[in-house]
């Protein structure tokens, strides 16, 4: 199991913090996630066999975030 935390920039409230939460934790290979928003970040639990921060980043952005390397 690998951790990586990741830049979260868009999120505004508790709302936010779950939708970006629920979008982590439901990838394959991700255990789980820690969103924070006052950090503006995520760190991640995941499986480096079955998914790379890379593929955390797009779901993030595809989720209507923004992901910055
Ligand atoms: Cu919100």
């Amino acid at each position: 199991m690998s951790e990586v935390t990741i830049k979260v920039q868009g999120m505004s409230c508790g709302g936010c913090v779950g939708n970006v939460t629920r979008t982590l934790t439901s990838l394959a290979g991700v255990s789980k996630a820690e969103v924070s928003l006052e950090q503006a970040s995520a760190t991640v639990q995941y499986d480096p066999e079955q998914i790379d921060p890379a593929a955390l980043r797009q779901a993030v952005e595809d989720a209507g975030f923004r992901a910055p390397q």
